[in-house]
């Protein structure tokens, strides 16, 4: 036995059994207890496995040595094992981290056996009753047990499911696999057997408590885990070995696996993981959010150079009033995807001068670009067939079907299809003029195959591609990473694409056919969009800027008004990128009102109160605070396809009991509640929500909200309360009209913006809605005498 110690930890293996177990502080949860590791590798057309039983320890290291690493001081201790009777030898490498409840471990196989051996898997953790040990919500109460699932890529599926619920996933087949499945994690539509890629958090929703396991980075594997919720409980955790070959005297290590308990309703319960991947893959400090114009959700494929013209000539006609900094050019202009160089006849001169227009007018110009996977009838695909990855047969691998067409990609073992990926992006940074790059279908660079170089694992292979892009792109170039599994992409990208597309529809159809694509879970739809902005906001700002994907305000999508609320509401309080992607020229003022309100974005990330509690989160708060005070912005979504009435408490939000004011944003309503107390919202449409500034009540004068911005605050840059009255300053970097509700407990008053008289409307007792209109800044001055 070897035990390790750190102050919110104690660690303890039994090399002879080969399991570890890991005791967490408080009383729940309870501890992970031995725990098991395995390694499952062919050699010869035999397949072995190795350390389940015993990790054959010949040389226990030094148990509780120190080492200083990018996550603080940690405790040390490295088991060497074997060898097996191939010769195949391995150590696992524990790690407690000094100043967060982390436990870090890894494994390395080094092949003395004489002759290439093929890593199959290696199983990181396998815990529960059901595999002999325990994984600590054994006590958990009938249909408590939960296990929040981490979707494969930008677009899966992410949520929490109870053990009644069958995993979401997708009905398209063989059509879609390629795209939204790693072949590495098992894909069961039973009830109860959920599975999850890079990470994953089993858990006791009464006993708010559970146990988050996943890996540090995926530079070297893909990992999935299983999460096993009938009891007997269990739970596995492993890297996939894709059959890479080791050779001979060669060595490979894991990326670090992670244990660490979760308090559920803690304010970021994933905080120690979430900074420690972060750490290790060295993410950069954050950028600023984005906020611009896309064309895809407006024009899709059939763009014209026109259109971006007409809409870049919109927006700086609209300036003062949407201050955007962004115009992205979507797929489109290009000729073929994987035909880069060479254009669509609606854009004759391509793109460079398009970049240089929208950045003679003061925009930043984007681009959309997918270098990884290559269309049929491409340039790519008929003059580098080489570059292919190819399947066993030798046919070049499906990348899924896109673009009417059984797509292909790039195999990325081969550094002249890496070459030619940087090659793309090269050209448009430096010829076209292109700072900002959505890179999409980066999927494709990790599909399984037979690669050219079979020592690759695919994790190395698409982690290698991205770097590349990267270092093509230079430093300064903001990459938005879409359509590709987290973990590789890690400290490259400066934003992310976290969930599915948004359409001009709540559901997904395919050709107007509703009924056997409505459930779906990946098809472009505000429903899917919304699921993951909100399932994934936690990982905002700490891996990256989340892109919650567009904001579409048009009337004349098939989106109702409500509907167009909530993906404001969602795409608002996740604090990401805000961008919108309708035709600027024609767009009526009542739902250029919607988008401008967000403006400028707040960047700040919220707080999923429900995000273990249901497949679909529904409450959402974000706590703020401006010289007027602080407050919570609460959000509710209805996701029911019919009206329902709903009862704001704001215990249910975790505020402490108290007498607050409500002020709504979407109906422009104020109220007060006594302690205990709950606002009520009668009907809340279909598909729409409640957003409501939450205020603890004060005696004395008081902001309450209104509708100037969506945050009901920020808006606020100064706030003096003297004897005489009140001196609100109001800043905006834009025109602003709207609504403020202030309190006012004074029998008599004047009010004035600027040098202009105001009327104000008594809207409560004490409550007064002022008409506010200006541009940059304003002063509100009250005077009681
Ligand atoms: C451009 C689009 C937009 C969009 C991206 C991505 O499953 N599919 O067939 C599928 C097609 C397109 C797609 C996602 C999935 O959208 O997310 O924003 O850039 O490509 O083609």
């Amino acid at each position: 036995m070897a035990e390790l110690n750190s102050p919110g930890l104690t660690f303890t293996c039994d090399p002879e059994r080969g399991t570890f177990s890991l005791y967490p502080l408080g009383p729940c949860p309870r501890p992970v207890e031995n725990a098991r590791i395995e390694l499952v590798y062919r050699s010869g057309g035999r397949q072995y496995r190795f350390l389940k039983n015993s990790w054959q320890t010949f040389a226990p290291g030094a148990a509780g040595s120190v080492i200083e690493s990018p996550h603080g001081l940690q405790r040390c201790l490295v088991i060497y094992c074997g060898a097996d009777q191939q010769g195949v030898t391995a150590s696992i490498e524990f790690r407690l981290a000094e100043e967060s409840p982390l436990l870090f471990w890894r494994v390395m196989i080094h092949n003395r056996s004489g002759r290439p051996v093929f890593i199959d898997r290696i199983l990181l953790l396998e815990a529960g009753e059901r595999f002999g040990g325990r994984v600590g919500l054994e006590d958990t109460a009938p249909g408590q047990a939960a296990f929040y699932s981490n979707g494969w890529q930008s677009w899966n599926y992410s949520a929490a499911y109870s053990g009644g619920e069958a995993q979401r996933r997708t009905n398209l087949g063989f059509l879609e696999a390629p795209m939204y499945i790693n072949p590495a994690t098992p894909q069961t539509r039973k009830a109860g057997e959920v599975s999850a890629d890079f990470f994953g958090v089993i858990g006791d929703r009464e006993g708010r408590c559970g146990w988050l396991a996943g890996m540090l980075s995926e530079k070297q594997h893909f990992a999935s885990l299983h999460g096993l919720l009938e009891p007997p409980l269990g739970l596995r955790l492993w890297a996939a070995g894709d059959g890479a070959q080791l050779d001979p005297e060669e060595r490979i290590s894991t990326d670090w696996a992670v244990l660490q308990p979760v308090g559920l309703d803690d304010p970021e319960p994933l905080l120690p993981y979430l900074l420690a991947a972060a750490r290790e893959n060295t993410v950069p400090a954050a950028r600023s959010v984005p906020a611009g114009w896309c064309s895809w959700y407006q024009y899709y494929q059939n763009l014209s150079a026109a259109d971006v013209r007409a809409n870049l000539a919109a927006l700086a006609h609209l300036r003062r009033d949407l201050p955007l900094d962004l115009v992205q050019i979507d797929d489109g202009f290009e000729a073929q995807i994987g035909s880069w160089f060479d254009f669509q006849p609606a854009f004759p001169q391509g793109v460079a001068a398009l970049a240089a227009e929208i950045a003679e007018q003061g925009y930043q110009p984007g681009l959309w670009l997918a270098p990884f996977i290559v269309h049929p009838r491409s340039r790519l695909a008929r003059e580098h067939p080489e570059l292919l990855l190819r399947g066993k047969g030798g046919r070049p691998v499906s990348s899924g079907f896109n673009w009417n067409a059984i797509t292909w990609a790039l195999d990325l073992t081969r550094p002249e299809a890496v070459d030619f990926a940087a090659q793309v992006i090269r050209t448009a940074v430096q010829e076209w003029g292109f700072p900002y790059l959505k890179l999409d279908f980066l999927y494709a660079g990790g599909l399984s195959g037979n690669p050219h170089n079979p020592r690759l694992t695919r994790a190395q292979a698409l982690r290698g591609g991205l770097e590349a892009l990267r270092e093509a792109a230079g430093p300064q170039t903001f990459l938005l990473g879409c359509g590709v599994p987290l973990g590789p992409a890690l400290g490259l990208f400066d934003a992310m694409r976290i969930g599915a597309d948004v359409s001009g529809q709540w559901e997904p159809e395919w050709m107007r056919i509703k009924p056997f694509f409505r459930r779906e879970p990946h098809m472009p739809s505000v429903r899917n969009a919304l699921q993951n902005t909100i399932t994934r906001a936690m990982l905002h700002r700490h891996w990256w800027t989340n892109d919650p994907d567009c904001l579409l305000v048009r009337p004349d999508s098939r989106l109702t008004l409500a509907e167009v609320q909530s993906l404001a509401a969602a795409v608002a309080l996740t604090g990401g990128s805000l961008i919108l992607s309708d035709d600027l020229t024609s767009l009526p003022a009542e739902r250029l009102k919607i988008a401008q309100a967000l403006l400028p974005v707040t960047g700040r990330r919220c707080r999923v109160i429900d995000w273990f509690d249901r497949q679909t989160p529904e409450r959402l708060r974000l706590d703020l605070s401006s010289p007027a005070g602080a407050w919570s912005l609460l959000a509710w979504f209805n996701w029911q396809d019919h009206p329902v009435d709903f009862d704001l408490h704001p215990e249910a939000y975790g505020l402490p009991r108290g007498s607050y004011s409500f002020c709504s944003f979407w109906d422009e309503t104020v109220g007060i509640c006594s302690p205990g107390e709950a606002r009520h919202f009668a009907a809340v449409p279909a598909h729409g929500c409640v957003l409501a500034a939450v205020r603890p009540v004060g005696p004395g004068a008081a902001y309450l909200g209104g509708s100037l911005h969506i945050s009901q605050g920020l808006e606020i840059e100064r706030w003096d309360e003297q004897p005489g009255g009140l001196k609100a300053g109001f800043r905006l970097p834009r025109r602003a009209e709207g609504s403020v509700f202030v309190q006012i407990l004074r029998p008599t008053f004047t009010a004035s913006l600027g040098s202009q008289p105001l009327l104000p409307e008594q809207v409560l007792p004490g409550c007064y809605r002022f008409a506010l209109q200006f541009e940059g800044q304003a002063e509100l001055t009250i005077d009681w005498g």
